[in-house]
């Protein structure tokens, strides 16, 4: 009984120091997205490049960012916008060279920035060195990729691909290569050929890359398309692979060459997979030791399921991922969402996760509408308040924190591979060009994006007054109410270590941040379209008469600093406000 009660108490003392004790630089961490090509150009091709993304670093550090993440810029013949990587090693002509890369990062260090880079190991371009040597049938690299003679159709006679496997981005997954007489798989582009992570060799070539990287001071990866990393293995009785069922309902997709017309059981997701999250989360906990840097981060990216994801941080032996993106309010938040399915994502996390790992957000990203397009504009500030007051890390995609809004691209214009594969009066719906449009950064020529004549997307939107610039000058913005977000959530106590006490009610969530030392606050976010009336005291236990206003959404009418009343507390629709608890003198 003794002895319990004592390892009950060493238990709580742990958890205190650790509460208190200083945060690494990512735990707590702002992260930005930035989409290369869009951000700035430097060298007027019409295409933003790295030291346009070095140019405006101030910005970023500005903006109250601590981790920047790129989207991929290593050299690919561009079959899927830089998905497709040709050399790990080279950073792709367009955006710029390895110096330009070095001092990106030099830079970067300079202002206290740590620099993440994308990588994409779920295949290679099949321009790759690996894969040419591998047709070649050269030694070492024949088992790289994954190979099979297919099988003799018993009706037909004839040689067909090894397993009913479809592409994602439709047809077989398997390929004939003429040279070396055998199919290849790919799960997604016929110039997308997956590796075999079931050779060692390539384990270890992959564990090079990214030790070339941190050699050079990168400071993290995000992995991508994780659960795409292992297939089954040949079954030794039939000495081919398992086909996949078809699903049980195919009226919702019934074309049997789409993707979504198979159950991915041998294809996606497999046990393989965590094993190797964790041996790479062991390179970099490995380089941090020996060459005593930073901690060097790893994100992964995997539209998986929930349970997956939990296990993506470890599984209590081994450590995983430090920040498992977090897809959840992305993916099922929309116009019609209510109240309690935000507060519900938010507990869904914070509930579910293992002990001594942070929760992350993620609300906007290249592949999705940008927030004040999905949500509308009048909801801009709302998103940014909710996103940057919840325990954890937050990853802002570059432009939401100044409520850009999605561009306009005509078909003429596109670019998008999935606009493209549709028609003039369909692109609009599967296009993602309008939110990788360009930064507007002032109201010179292509909004200070680019001296070129034509920029690779246009500049979708009217710049002429609404600019980065611009909302720098003026004396309130969707940049400054961020800017006060990002601060806050810094330096006050009850968002760097505050719990997470919510109320709902109909188009309304309000939650109370508080932690031992500090003042305690009050977020609300009205997402509904009425007005709503709020007692904070019944709420929240009396948590104070004295409230005042520390930030709100643009429209809200109400200034920082202004006191409020707690008991009858106005929230108008589609605004979002941080309050803060006065002290009591
Ligand atoms: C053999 O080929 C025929 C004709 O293409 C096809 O209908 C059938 O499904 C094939 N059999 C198998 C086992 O794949
Ligand atoms: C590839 O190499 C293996 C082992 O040396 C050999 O058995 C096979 O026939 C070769 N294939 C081709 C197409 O040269
Ligand atoms: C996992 O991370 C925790 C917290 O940083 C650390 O104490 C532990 O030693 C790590 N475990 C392994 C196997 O590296
Ligand atoms: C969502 O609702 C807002 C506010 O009513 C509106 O401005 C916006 O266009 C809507 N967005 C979508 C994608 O329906
Ligand atoms: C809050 O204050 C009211 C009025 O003073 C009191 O009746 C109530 O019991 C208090 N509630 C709590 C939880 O302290
Ligand atoms: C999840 C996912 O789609 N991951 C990437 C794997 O590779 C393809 C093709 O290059 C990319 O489009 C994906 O983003």
């Amino acid at each position: 009984m003794m002895g319990k009660t004592i390892g009950l108490l060493l238990i709580a003392f742990a958890l205190c120091q650790l509460s208190r004790g200083e945060r690494d630089w990512w735990e707590n961490g702002n992260f930005y997205q930035i989409y290369p090509r869009s951000f700035k150009d430097s060298n007027g091709d019409g295409i933003g490049d790295l030291i346009g993304i070095l140019e405006k670093l101030d910005y970023v550090k500005d903006i109250g960012m601590n981790g920047v993440w790129l989207s991929p810029i290593f050299q690919s013949p561009m079959a899927d916008f830089g998905y497709d990587i040709s050399d790990y090693t080279k950073v792709q002509p367009e955006y710029g060279t390895s110096e330009d890369l070095l001092a990106l990062i030099d830079k970067a260090h300079s202002l206290g920035l740590h620099l993440i880079l994308d990588f994409v190991p779920n295949h290679t371009s099949d321009e790759h060195e690996w894969f040419q040597r591998s047709i070649a049938n050269d030694s070492y690299y024949r088992d790289f990729y994954i190979w099979h003679d297919g099988v003799i159709n018993a009706t037909t006679g004839k040689r067909q691909p090894p397993s009913n496997w479809i592409s994602q981005f439709r047809y077989s997954a398997w390929e004939w290569n003429e040279q070396r007489q055998q199919y290849y798989l790919h799960q997604f582009g016929v110039k997308q050929p997956d590796l075999n992570y079931r050779n060692p060799n390539v384990v270890e070539e992959m564990n090079n890359v990214l030790r070339y990287w941190l050699a050079r001071g990168i400071d993290g990866f995000r992995i991508d398309a994780v659960p795409f990393l292992f297939e089954a293995d040949i079954d030794p009785a039939t000495g081919t692979y398992p086909d996949e069922p078809v699903i049980a309902d195919t009226s919702s997709c019934p074309d049997p060459d789409d993707w979504c017309h198979l159950n991915h059981i041998y294809t996606n997701s497999l046990p393989e997979i965590f094993n190797i999250v964790y041996q790479w989360r062991k390179v970099v906990d490995e380089w941090k030791r020996e060459h005593n840097t930073d901690t060097k981060v790893l994100l992964t990216e995997a539209y998986t399921s929930f349970e997956n994801l939990m296990r993506m941080y470890g599984d209590g032996v081994h450590n995983g991922s430090h920040i498992p993106f977090n897809f959840e309010m992305m993916a099922e938040l929309n116009n019609k969402s209510t109240a309690s399915d935000y507060d519900y994502y938010v507990r869904h996390w914070l509930d579910n996760m293992p002990a001594g790992v942070y929760a992350n957000w993620v609300l906007g990203n290249h592949d999705n509408p940008r927030l004040a397009s999905r949500f509308g504009a009048q909801r801009a500030d709302l998103m940014n308040i909710f996103l940057q007051t919840l325990p954890g890390i937050a990853v802002t995609y570059n432009g939401e924190e100044y409520g850009l809004e999605d561009g306009y691209v005509s078909w003429e214009e596109s670019v998008d591979p999935q606009a493209c594969n549709a028609d003039p009066s369909t692109y609009l719906k599967y296009s993602r060009d309008p939110e990788r449009t360009p930064f507007l950064w002032d109201n010179t020529k292509n909004a200070g994006f680019s001296t070129a004549d034509r920029t690779w997307l246009p500049v979708g939107q009217s710049y002429e007054t609404n600019n980065i610039e611009a909302q720098y000058a003026a004396d309130n913005s969707h940049l400054k109410i961020f800017k006060t977000l990002t601060k806050l959530r810094k330096s006050e106590p009850a968002f760097t270590d505050g719990d997470y006490k919510s109320a709902v009610g109909d188009g309304w969530l309000a939650y109370a941040r508080k932690a031992s030392s500090g003042s305690p606050h009050i977020v609300i976010v009205n997402i509904g379209d009425s007005k709503v009336t709020l007692n904070f005291n019944e709420l929240f236990d009396n948590i104070s008469a004295n409230l005042e206003v520390v930030t709100s959404s643009l429209q809200s009418g109400l200034a920082n600093g202004q006191s409020v009343d707690a008991s009858a507390f106005e929230a108008q629709p589609y605004n979002g406000y941080v309050l803060r608890v006065k002290s009591e003198e």
